[in-house]
């Protein structure tokens, strides 16, 4: 797996040459290091933050969800301390004992929710989508069933239609029966696990509607990008009012904010059960084990 350093990357494209000032001696190695995501995710960025705000003498590594959870898979069973960037709904959860650090300067929030977001014109051009996309709802539980079976081998497709199956009253009240149910839908998301589930049970509701469905795997920025220059119809990869709220603040205003469709989750470091600190502000003192 590739890792590498935001900060390095940047430092050397600065420097150029080795021979140049060497950074300060507390910052040369020897730093406790943060296993992240996705640079464009939200929580890397308030990771940064956090780094900043509570002064922490380390580094954090992007890679992807996928990176993280293999560095976790690969860590516990060792009894090795880690932390990673994490969030609930995830099926980490339920494979691993993980715990939150707490965090009080709350800088990763507090409980987010998952918004619905369409571009503007979407209601009058296609109200049946609109429709479905504003009933579009559903728990933490019910994602975390999805995620969870995708974990443990079954292809999104056919965890997202067990669901769909196992949940029929609820997906047919998404559907109703006062819907326009022929056309094209076009959703952005982002390959985060979470957003991997629900994408495709809400792209397996609209086929099961009618509907032909165009999914676009895309970055986070990308995503908001695309749904604010009407690129895409939809999205339902939006966290909120915290993790996307730089992204929110700068593509808000020509995006039209459908409704929630998730409450209940949350960002944070994690980190497994048998690390015995509890919060970010003791993450200094024990920056050797996490080197
Ligand atoms: N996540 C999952 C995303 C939102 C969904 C927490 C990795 C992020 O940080 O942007």
């Amino acid at each position: 797996m590739v890792f590498f350093v935001l900060g390095a990357i940047l430092v050397a494209g600065c420097t150029g040459t080795q021979d140049t000032a060497t950074p300060a001696s507390s910052d040369s190695g020897n730093k406790g290091v943060i296993t992240g995501i996705e640079p464009g995710a939200g929580i890397m960025a308030l990771t940064e933050k956090a780094i900043e705000e509570y002064d922490l003498d380390y580094t954090l590594l992007s890679s992807s969800s996928a990176g993280m959870a293999t560095e976790l898979t690969k860590a516990i069973p060792e009894k090795k301390w880690i932390v990673v960037t994490g969030w609930t709904p995830h099926w980490k959860f339920a494979r691993f004992d993980l715990k939150y650090l707490d965090d009080p300067k709350g800088i990763f929030g507090g409980e987010e929710y998952i918004a619905t977001l369409a571009r503007k014109g979407l209601k009058e051009d296609k109200p049946g989508v609109y429709a479905i996309l504003k009933r579009f709802n559903w728990t933490a539980a019910d994602m975390e069933t999805v995620m969870l079976e995708v974990e443990q081998g079954a292809t999104i497709d056919t965890a997202a239609a067990n669901w769909i199956t196992a949940n029929k009253a609820t997906v047919d009240g998404w559907i109703g029966a006062d819907t326009t149910t022929s056309g094209e839908v076009s959703i952005g998301y982002v390959l985060w696990d979470s957003e991997i589930a629900s994408t495709n049970v809400l792209k397996q509701t609209f086929e099961k509607a009618g509907y032909t469905v165009e999914l676009s795997a895309v970055d986070a920025g990308p995503v908001y990008l695309a749904v604010s220059k009407g690129d895409v119809d939809c999205t339902i990869s939006s966290w909120l009012p915290v993790t996307h709220a730089a992204y929110w603040e700068k593509y808000g205003d020509d995006i039209d904010m459908v409704g929630r469709n998730l409450e209940g989750a949350k960002i944070g470091l994690v980190v497994p059960s048998y690390v015995t600190i509890n919060s970010i502000d003791e993450l200094n003192g024990v920056k050797d084990k996490f080197a």
